[in-house]
């Protein structure tokens, strides 16, 4: 993808995210239908229907040939990542949305032949936009980031979905154990920004959809964080992935511990 036309594309992309919080941050005060996918855990909203329809239709009119992967569309046939694929979260921490009215973010990645050129992660309360593009580094509202520290689990926080811990996994625990302490968001996008920022050393989660990973992965990447499967493997995009986001000494030992306690 060259660069003009990432230049291009930013533009838009970031213009129909502002618009679309807008939209958000307006009705936060009218009632919210709000409806199970699969589970009590597991929501839906009209916010989240009406940002993705916003984004959905803002992309076709614009780039009419290309794919979208968006977690509320029922057509989720996407079977490669040939050309241009548009990954699209409208709404990461539906749960916070509903429950808290803060840490959700807005997602976005545009990858080409299965490589994340742009990543868009979102904050909408904090209204914090970061943007990661290939080779480019990562910006916070226009402010370019520097790279990660190599910080050490036994020196930092961690992150860890709250699903890993109520099961009890026992990899989890040891990795809560040898760290400084345990945080959980609740929303993959804005855990991968803290892990982006510092502020976490890693993020472990239990099972992730494409589009929880495809905007964090460009982002955390550029910043030199590890972002692969618990197990080491690189991420299978179109699948649901366990996965490991973490600096590359606290990816060492995540891993290791991971392993070690699986083959016991
Ligand atoms: P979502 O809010 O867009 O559904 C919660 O720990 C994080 O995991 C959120 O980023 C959430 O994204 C994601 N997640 C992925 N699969 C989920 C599921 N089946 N139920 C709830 N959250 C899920
Ligand atoms: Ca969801
Ligand atoms: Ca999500
Ligand atoms: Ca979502």
């Amino acid at each position: 993808m060259e660069q003009q036309d990432k230049a291009n594309r930013h533009q838009l992309i970031q213009n129909w995210i502002y618009q679309a919080a807008d939209h958000i941050r307006s009705s936060m005060q009218d009632p919210l239908q709000v409806s199970e996918k699969t589970s009590r855990k597991d929501l839906v909203t009209n916010m989240d229907k009406e940002t993705e329809s916003f984004l959905v239709e803002k992309i076709q009119q614009s780039f009419p040939n290309e794919r979208i992967l968006a977690e509320e569309s029922s057509n989720q046939n996407t079977q490669d990542l040939n050309g241009v694929v548009w990954i699209i979260d409208p709404i990461d921490g539906t749960l916070n949305f509903v429950k808290q009215k803060h840490d959700f973010a807005i997602m976005i990645a545009v990858y080409e032949d299965g490589i994340g050129q742009m990543g868009y992660i979102y904050d909408v309360i904090k209204d914090e936009m970061y943007v990661g593009i290939k080779d480019q580094g990562v910006k916070c509202n226009q402010k370019q980031l520097s790279k990660v520290d190599d910080t050490s689990l036994a020196k930092g926080l961690v992150a860890i979905s709250g699903l890993l811990l109520a099961e009890g996994n026992e990899a989890a625990k040891q990795v809560a154990k040898r760290s400084s302490g345990v945080r959980i968001v609740g929303s993959a996008g804005i855990e991968t920004i803290y892990a982006v920022t510092g502020r976490i050393v890693a993020y472990v989660a239990a099972s992730l959809a494409p589009w929880d990973i495809a905007a964090g992965k460009v982002i955390a990447e550029e910043l030199g964080l590890m972002y692969t499967q618990q197990n080491g493997e690189p991420i299978q995009l179109l699948k649901k992935n366990p996965v490991l986001i973490a600096t590359p000494s606290a990816h060492k030992e995540i891993f290791e511990l991971l392993q070690g306690v699986s083959s016991k």
